[in-house]
């Protein structure tokens, strides 16, 4: 008698013994995904699971949301408080009182001797919303320095300029649900089933129903390249020539949308002059795509009753970030594919709270997307946080990477570092290094001490994360969704909700600033603040946002009283015409004129080094690092290098290299794929010392983010392969 399968070979799955499940939002990736961990009956989080009735995940969770219980009771985290007089000095433990104290006093010693601006604080895309803007209201209304911004400069900085520029606002104007009605996507520097593989999962099965074509502009051989109907390999940091030459194509041939432009932009007669350089034989020399590919995909994206593009870092990390954002939002508005189903510019957003930032953390200027060089919004903000107006500065202050070079000029002498990790992220390490020990006080509040940046602390304050605390987080399609407080931080770590209201006691010596005491009442705050504007969340609250798994903004206490259920309001915005955020309600057509700044491959240094990331981890693997399910995929720093490439320059498949790069060098291992070209490397940035020991982080002229994906480097062969090794194994090493 044959065996059935399930006989010879049970499948057996553990029994966790989940008792209960708590709802929480994945802290990752700003896809959104709706997650539910189950606890044991000892009140141990021993799974993690997708929301069944989530619209963003529809039950699913990529490898990162899947282990997210393990963060809990992972390695390396911090839970003292701990202190020290100088940076190279043993940290000792102290008191949540004393490391307050310590921190309070420390900035305000340095602000006196140096003047306000001379505290820089850096916060971060991975907080929850009321925790940015409880630190915004602390540092704006009470310490006072203007030189306060988040590592979103090196994340969604160009995207929002791009947005300004063009639309009059930050704000993505689509949504996930587009994929299910466009007739064509495009997708810019873009690795969706890597970093947002939910939102992957979205576009796939819409487009297994309805065949559309997915046109992929990225230089290496991504993994949605590989499901692309079209792939074109851009010469690195050249997009906006393919973009003027796309529009070349579209306005010499009439078949862009005559009546939307007329109704809804201005500008057209200067982009056109523009556009008009760059006839695609003209462009093909310089972006690498030939004639008629430009032609072709031109004609598609024009043609289609409904096209959408998304994009991400290989956009906007680059010198023409915020150019590119724009170029998008000029194709975008000149076939009126804007704010309709299946035609959208949707910027695919990074870290889980990227967009809580950019809506409420005051670092680009003060909440809920309002300016201080707007006297109408410095004047609201004061009257509501009971602070004299003239405290607010009139225009923003220092973004992330000029706070830097400020501390190499002895401008910025103190520096609070919040859920962000500079010494492994910033570009050109060494440099980075160089400005640490600078500063005469230092400040790092994070989840895990051993953070590199904590290094150069004088105060390290151990934070909770994720569902350690309770608040609310803004996905890449405006959701705003609920994170409950699941466990107890570890030790005596705290949120850093708690924290910040402890330091805000030091500075409001007068009691005149309410800081209330739970997130659920500074949401209700935020909401009094966000009534008629265009991030109205004033429909929302704690309950209803768990109900319906997110409530996408806007979703405003009209909807509410008109019964009118989500996603009544936010699916999308500018659904009308002239809705822009300019004074007429226009968006801006804004040429885009090509400069060839970048470091490029040269006879020193000829390979073009690529950075980025993989699906396992996330960042500076903090997190990432301590999950082995994680970890264990690719626990050393490598490269994706050509074979013929690698051949030519003596390496062999698992080799480690040396790469070599105008500011340091760097060992990873080498692996052959055809994913990359014959003069490009493609590099990980996960890995602690690596990848931003080599970049050179140009920055964009607008946004003033690092272009991390353009630079040139060249390849050396170990003969000492023990000696590589172990060098790389303590790389993996927290
Ligand atoms: N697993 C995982 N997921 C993540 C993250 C993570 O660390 N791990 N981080 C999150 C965050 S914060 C972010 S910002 C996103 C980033 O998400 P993505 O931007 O999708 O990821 P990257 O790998 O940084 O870069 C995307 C692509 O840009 C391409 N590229 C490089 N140069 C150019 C160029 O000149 N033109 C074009 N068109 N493309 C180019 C690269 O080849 C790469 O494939 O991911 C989020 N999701
Ligand atoms: N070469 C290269 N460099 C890059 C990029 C690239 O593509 N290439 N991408 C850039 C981009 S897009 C980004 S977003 C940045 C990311 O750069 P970072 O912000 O430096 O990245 P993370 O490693 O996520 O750092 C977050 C820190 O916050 C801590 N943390 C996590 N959750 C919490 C919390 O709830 N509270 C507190 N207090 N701490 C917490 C973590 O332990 C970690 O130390 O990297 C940038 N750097
Ligand atoms: S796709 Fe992003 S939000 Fe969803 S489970 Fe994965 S990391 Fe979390
Ligand atoms: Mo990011």
């Amino acid at each position: 008698m044959l065996l059935n399968r399930t006989q010879k070979n049970p499948i057996k799955i553990t029994d966790k013994k989940v008792v209960e499940w708590k709802y929480a939002t994945c802290g990752y990736c700003s896809t959104g995904c709706s997650i539910e961990v189950g606890l044991n009956d000892e009140g141990h989080a021993v799974s993690s699971r997708g929301v069944g009735g989530a619209d963003v995940n529809r039950g699913k969770l990529c490898l990162k949301g899947i282990m997210e219980h393990e963060l809990f009771n992972s390695a390396g985290r911090g839970d003292k408080p701990l202190i020290r007089d100088h940076w190279h000095e043993e940290f000792t433990e102290t008191t949540w009182d004393q490391a307050i104290d310590k921190t309070a006093e420390g900035i305000r010693a340095v602000q006196e001797k140096y003047g306000k601006d001379s505290v820089a604080i850096i916060s971060t895309g991975q907080m929850f919303t009321e925790e940015f803007y409880t630190l915004g209201k602390l540092t704006r209304g009470l310490i006072g320095t203007n030189n306060y911004d988040g590592n979103t400069t090196l994340c969604m900085a160009s995207a929002v300029s791009g947005y300004k520029r063009s639309f009059g606002s930050d704000g993505p104007p689509g949504c996930y649900e587009d994929f299910e009605h466009t007739d064509c996507l495009i997708a810019w520097g873009s690795n969706l089933p890597e970093q947002h593989p939910i939102i992957y999962w979205r576009m796939k099965e819409a487009q297994e129903k309805r065949n559309f074509p997915l046109i992929v502009i990225d230089p290496r051989v991504t993994m949605l390249a590989q499901n692309a109907d079209i792939h074109l390999t851009v010469t690195p940091g050249t997009d906006i020539v393919l973009m003027n030459a796309f529009m070349y194509v579209i306005l010499n041939e009439g078949l862009q949308d005559a009546e939307y432009i007329e109704k809804n932009t201005n500008g057209y007669d200067e982009l056109k002059a523009e556009v008009d350089k760059y006839d695609p034989v003209t462009a093909s020399k310089i972006c690498g795509i030939d004639e008629d590919t430009i032609r072709v995909v031109a004609r598609l994206f024009a043609k289609a009753n409904a096209a959408m593009q998304i994009w991400t870092m290989g956009i906007n990390q680059s010198t023409h970030g915020s150019d590119g954002v724009v170029g998008i939002n000029n194709l975008a508005l000149i076939t009126g594919n804007i704010g309709i189903p299946g035609g959208t510019s949707l910027s695919i957003t990074g870290q889980c709270n990227a967009m809580g930032t950019r809506e409420w953390s005051s670092c680009s200027g003060l909440p809920n997307h309002r300016l201080l060089e707007n006297p109408q919004d410095r004047e609201d903000i004061a009257e509501y946080w009971n602070i004299d107006v003239d405290f607010l500065p009139t225009k923003r202050g220092l973004v992330q990477t000029d706070i830097y070079r400020a501390i190499e000029t002895g401008e910025i002498k103190a520096l609070w570092l919040i859920a962000t990790n500079p010494l492994s992220s910033l570009p050109d390490t060494a440099r980075i290094r160089k400005a640490m020990e600078r500063l005469e006080f230092c400040v790092v509040q994070d989840c895990y001490q051993d953070s590199e940046s904590n290094q150069y602390a004088n105060v390290f304050l151990p934070a909770g994360t994720w569902a350690e605390k309770s608040g609310v987080m803004t996905n890449t399609e405006r959701r705003v969704n609920l994170v409950n407080k699941i466990m107890k931080a570890p030790g005596d770590s705290k949120p850093d909700f708690e924290i910040f209201n402890e330091v805000a006691k030091r500075f409001n010596t007068e009691g005149k600033v309410s800081f209330p005491k739970t997130t659920e009442e500074v949401f209700e705050e935020m909401k009094v603040i966000s009534k008629g504007r265009l991030c109205d969340i004033s429909g929302m609250d704690y309950e209803n946002i768990e109900k319906n798994r997110g409530i996408q903004w806007p979703y405003t206490d009209k909807h509410v009283e008109k019964n009118e259920e989500p996603p009544a309001g936010g699916k999308r915005i500018y659904t009308e015409d002239a809705t822009f955020r300019y004074p007429d309600g226009k968006a801006k057509l804004i040429p885009l004129p090509f400069v060839d700044n970048n470091e490029v491959p040269d006879e020193e240094f000829p390979i073009w080094l690529n950075t980025g990331r993989l699906v396992e981890h996330w960042h500076g693997r903090t997190k990432t690092g301590k999950v082995g399910n994680n970890n264990k995929f690719s626990p050393i720093p490598f490269i994706e290098i050509n074979p013929d490439l690698a051949i030519e320059s003596g390496v062999k498949d698992g080799d480690y290299v040396r790469l070599i790069s105008r500011r340091s060098d760097a060992i990873v291992m080498a692996k052959y794929t055809n994913r990359v070209g014959k003069n490009a490397v493609f590099l990980p940035f996960h890995f602690h010392d690596c990848a931003n020991r080599l970049t050179l982080g140009l920055l964009d002229p607008h946004s003033r983010q690092p272009a991390y994906k353009q630079q040139a480097v060249r390849i050396e062969p170990i003969k000492d392969q023990k000696a590589a090794a172990q060098l790389s194994m303590e790389m993996r090493e927290f």
